[in-house]
């Protein structure tokens, strides 16, 4: 978001996209979660191999954790379908989606695989998602209001272009991006300066090694992306006009500088 706009939001431990959780295949996980909102609401692990029981569905897995109540998530970090792999994934809200996930309650959750793997120079994630923000009750609504031009701003980890900052790069060393779509639509992410592989898409190893320059998230995808940049200021967008501005005025919203030096 940019610095004058404010938004109502919900927010895990009081920040958008929540705290990253990143921890090793196989490590066991305690998440002990507690409602501070005046509505009901779960986690759900997506993509990640959990019981049941801890599955977050509320009226099916577990009853809805009432505002001031507290429910502990207990898994083993694993992802779904493949004990041994890892990758990127999500966590979310599973109740009242329409209303919860834009005002906020996503976080990125990242499992270490087994086997090591030479680490990138650079490894970053950037969450993306969008907001409608009604400017003339400040209220911050679901976003499928089909309302002229809503949503009205999209966010990189919580911010919209030129506040999205500048990501700094070593030029010609190998540069992860993890690419999280939290959002609610499909976002053509594309880069300028090179091309990159897709090493990995919702958090198992990708079999399409080809080089491309946009790769397009749908709701809830995610895409591990390497490349190296050549010496220079470049931008990954996306490829979406409207995406491009704050409220109609661009340029904004989905736009990441990248600075190679
Ligand atoms: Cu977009």
């Amino acid at each position: 978001m940019t610095k004058d706009q404010r938004v109502a939001a919900y927010a895990y431990n009081g920040i958008v996209p929540g705290p990253t959780i990143q921890v090793r295949n196989g490590q066991r996980v305690r998440i002990r979660f507690t409602n501070s909102l005046p509505v009901e609401t779960t986690v759900h692990w997506h993509g990640i191999g959990v019981p049941n029981s801890q599955d977050g569905v509320p009226g099916v897995t577990q009853q809805a954790i009432k505002p001031g109540a507290s429910f502990t998530y207990t898994f083993t970090a694993r992802p779904a379908g493949d004990p041994n792999g890892g990758g990127t994934f999500l966590y979310h809200t599973h109740v009242d989606e329409d209303r919860q996930m834009p005002m906020g309650l996503y976080g990125t959750f990242i499992i270490e695989p087994k086997a090591q793997v030479k680490a990138p120079a650079v490894d970053r994630t950037l969450v993306v998602s969008e907001w409608t923000a009604d400017p003339s009750s400040g209220r911050t609504r679901g976003v499928m209001q089909m309302e002229g031009m809503f949503p009205n701003y999209f966010t990189i980890n919580g911010h919209s272009y030129p506040d999205t900052g500048t990501l700094k790069v070593p030029a010609g060393k190998l540069v992860r991006l993890r690419l999280v779509n939290a959002g609610q639509m499909a976002h053509p992410l594309h880069l300028h300066g090179t091309a990159f592989r897709i090493v990995a898409r919702d958090g198992h190893p990708a079999s399409d090694t080809g080089l491309r320059d946009t790769v397009t998230l749908e709701s809830g995808e995610r895409a591990d992306i390497e490349f190296r940049l050549p010496k220079g200021k470049w931008i990954l967008h996306c490829h979406i006009g409207h995406h491009l501005t704050n409220a109609g005025e661009g340029p904004g919203g989905l736009i990441q500088l990248i600075q190679s030096a």
